[in-house]
């Protein structure tokens, strides 16, 4: 939901790219029931791959917003509900695995995971920005939840097996939850763009790191879509 924010500036500014990644031809086919099963298979044991590793990653931005001290800002909240939104998908991923007779422990990470799990482990590095850490905290929910809503609106011939994957980032309360990161976002870039700072250089810096990132995380998305359809 556009509401003039530096977020909102990146969307408009990279629309094609946007699009790619949240409305990428594997998502297309969720949404027209044209699904291939193996696709969504392979999707499903990378993406339990990728969440593990995306735990430690929302740890630590959860870390940097406690050390920040600013109380009043509600970011721990908003981050701490994501973790908690992460333990049930990691029961969720396992229980869909079952369901589909994918073996967990069995699936090896591919290269586009591999390298999407490295870049989370970079940007864990201290020397990256909150603000930087949390642009792409919300560019990583932002194109889960758009993509899987996108499956639940009108017209959508999504198969009743694949509705509830699609439920889980497409229903209102995620959606609630990504403006909510996404406001956090806003907030800190206008701070870092805004020259609070004495040293404005640094901070022009974090904000044009955070846009690099932001277009980081929808090729690393664009990338993880391919692999599961199997074009990459
Ligand atoms: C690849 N991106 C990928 N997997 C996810 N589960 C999310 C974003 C959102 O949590």
């Amino acid at each position: 939901l556009p509401h003039g924010g530096m977020t909102d500036t990146w969307v408009k500014k990279h629309r094609l790219i946007y699009i790619g990644a949240t409305r990428h031809p594997f998502i297309l086919s969720i949404r027209d029931g044209t699904v291939d099963l193996p696709a969504f298979k392979r999707w499903l044991g990378q993406d339990y791959i990728f969440v593990r590793a995306f735990v430690p990653f929302v740890a630590s931005v959860l870390i940097r917003a406690y050390k920040k001290g600013d109380e009043s800002s509600g970011d721990m909240e908003v981050i701490l509900s994501g973790l908690g939104s992460l333990n049930d998908e990691i029961a969720w991923f396992k229980q869909e695995a079952s369901k589909w007779g994918v073996d967990l422990s069995q699936v090896a990470p591919e290269k586009p995971t591999q390298h999407y799990c490295r870049f989370l482990e970079e940007l864990m590095r201290p020397e990256v920005d909150y603000t930087v850490a949390m642009a792409a905290f919300w560019a990583i929910e932002a194109v889960y939840q758009e993509s899987f809503a996108h499956c639940l609106e009108e017209g959508s011939k999504a198969p009743p097996e694949l509705k509830e994957a699609c439920q889980r980032w497409g229903n209102d309360g995620f959606g609630h939850y990504c403006s909510s990161l996404r406001n956090i976002a806003d907030r800190l870039l206008e701070k870092a763009a805004s020259g609070s700072v004495p040293l404005v250089k640094v901070s022009e810096d974090v904000v044009s790191k955070a846009e690099v990132t932001f277009l980081r995380v929808l090729e690393y998305e664009v990338d993880f879509w391919n692999m599961s359809c199997g074009t990459a």
